[in-house]
């Protein structure tokens, strides 16, 4: 066919108004989101037991926001905000949250406390202290009764607890 027989191409159709479009909810960055800010729909409640032990969570922030996983932080402690826990961790599902991740040193009541306010999936995190390297975290958290369950991840293994946060929402 010569280029005087190629058929007209036809006329573009007019474009489509632009649907209105909701502003992208922004992730905040991880230092930012252990700030205790609020966050749009998180996914992942990151809480613990003491502003102290930040530093160490904050690596369960980290995998969630490479996975691109919305999630909130929040310091309560089971000992000495009892009523906090129970009240956050209750709300938790109504809330859209999908998982808890709890960490907490020394007599980590923490998770197992969330697990009994909760039926979300939680995941304790056993945080080191001055004494006993963690060992009475990890005893507290892993040792749950049958009925309350709580996945312990490793001494200060806030990373796993992250990426297993991770697993669990794309599962
Ligand atoms: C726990 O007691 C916390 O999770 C923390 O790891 C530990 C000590 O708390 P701070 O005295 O450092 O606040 O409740």
């Amino acid at each position: 066919m010569s280029e005087i027989d190629q058929p007209e191409a036809p006329d573009p159709q007019p474009e489509a108004p632009m649907a209105p479009q909701a502003p992208a909810a922004t992730m905040p960055a991880v230092e930012e989101a252990f700030e205790e800010i609020d966050v749009d729909a998180p996914l992942v409640g990151i809480i613990m037991g003491s502003k102290n032990d930040k530093e160490k969570m904050q690596k369960a922030g980290e995998a969630l926001q490479d996975a691109g996983i919305r999630y909130e932080v929040r310091v309560m402690s089971a000992h000495r905000d009892p009523e906090m826990v129970r009240e956050y961790c209750t709300n938790a599902r109504f809330r859209g949250l999908r998982v808890i991740i709890a960490g907490a040193g020394m007599s980590a009541a923490l998770p197992g406390v969330a697990a009994a306010h909760s039926d979300l999936p939680v995941i304790g995190v056993p945080i080191s202290g001055k004494n006993l390297g963690g060992m009475d975290a990890l005893l507290s958290a892993v040792q749950m009764p049958p009925g309350v369950p709580v996945g312990c991840v490793a001494i200060d293994g806030a990373k796993n607890a992250g990426l297993l946060a991770v697993r669990i929402i794309n599962s």
